[in-house]
């Protein structure tokens, strides 16, 4: 801090950006003079908010792995938002590997800055993030894995915290749901899924990566009205494959509505639909096409791009987001890192678009 205001006063009334490469020096030199081995938890934030280092100062790769960064804190005490993992893929009906998801998006995330020079929000100035790691799942046993996870996001809704989850298959939205619904009552919801996950029962089992949202209704947990589907598509077993989410009042937007066009009018109709309640936003990596983030269990061919899935995020901007969660990203089946990399920076404008976020526009 000394050395800091020495610079400013220093420099007197030179320009800004001249005083901003003062101090990155003489960050650079205290660190070095510190002889600084590890990595500071925070830089420079006038509101002592979390502040992801800069690759500038801290070597990219290296460090602890959490999300974007952040720092690692156990609980969500004192946080406005939290990145959390949910380890787990025993929901899956088809290719495994989602319970390395959130380990793969953290390994990823080390590309993220800490501004969107996009839309100008400034999530570090606005809100206090960390990571508060993974829920301890139960590998062994789906519904007990289902009761901790619901058990953990209990917690930290309780606190204020609004939880940005990397999942783990999609069966994880339920007890995360359970929690959101306790808290808010029943809420909106954005999904965004090649699939519409409202099955009922696979081979006798209630629970399941194809049935969150039919278990969420049934326990009054959503606002029914209020939900929106994107991306759908797909073979299915009857030519009415979303009939059951119509007849619930969910608007159903087939991909083909959404082939060649920009999302950006959706989402204005998306807004108007969801109005001014709770809402929680489920993003289902396959509801990217293929081709783009082929890291996933249930691969659906003419899928969405990162493009529109950007524009779906940030046209959530204004709605009172509850909750966030980023499901399905299967690392066996993702050989470049390119669909984990995808998911982290979508998680990163999710957390863009919370309320109470800062933008410089
Ligand atoms: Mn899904």
């Amino acid at each position: 801090g000394a050395v800091l205001y020495k610079t400013a006063r220093s420099k007197g009334r030179q320009s800004l950006r001249a005083l901003c490469s003062e101090i990155k020096l003489s960050m650079q030199n205290l660190l070095r003079g510190a002889g600084l081995s590890v990595i500071p938890r925070r830089l420079m934030s006038e509101k002592r908010l979390n502040v992801p280092p800069s690759a500038d100062v801290v070597a990219r790769v290296s460090g602890i792995s959490t999300m974007a960064k952040l720092p690692f804190q156990e609980t969500a005490e004192g946080l406005d938002a939290a990145f959390i993992g949910v380890p787990i893929d025993t929901g899956t009906s088809n290719r495994p590997g989602a319970r390395f998801g959130p380990r793969q998006i953290r390994s990823e995330s080390i590309m993220l800055r800490a501004c969107n020079s996009a839309t100008g929000a400034a999530p570090y100035e606005s809100l206090m993030v960390a990571d508060i790691g993974d829920v301890n799942v139960n590998m062994y046993d789906l519904k007990d894995t289902c009761r901790r996870i619901r058990e953990a996001y209990c917690k930290v809704v309780k606190t204020g915290c609004i939880p940005l989850t990397m999942g783990g298959d999609h069966t994880i939205s339920y007890p995360i749901l359970q929690a959101v619904a306790e808290r808010h009552g029943p809420v909106g919801l954005i999904h965004v899924d090649a699939h519409s996950d409202t099955g009922d029962v696979y081979l006798g089992e209630k629970i399941g990566h194809g049935s969150p949202f039919r278990r969420c209704v049934e326990e009054g947990l959503l606002d029914c009205k209020r939900v929106v589907q994107i991306g759908l598509r797909g073979t299915g077993y009857s030519p009415d494959n979303y009939a059951w989410s119509r007849a619930q009042g969910f608007r159903v937007v087939q991909v083909e509505e959404c082939w060649h066009k920009s999302l950006v009018p959706l989402m204005a109709e998306v807004r108007r639909q969801i109005g001014s309640g709770p809402v929680y936003l489920s993003f289902d990596i396959d509801g990217l096409d293929p081709a783009f983030a082929p890291g996933t269990g249930t691969p659906e061919i003419g899928g969405l791009t990162p493009i529109q899935g950007l524009e779906i995020i940030r046209g959530c901007r204004g709605l009172n987001l509850v909750g966030c969660d980023l499901v399905e990203v299967s690392p066996p089946y993702d050989t470049t890192g390119n669909t984990a990399l995808t998911a982290a920076n979508l998680l990163f404008e999710m957390m863009c678009v919370l309320p109470k976020i800062k933008y410089y526009d």
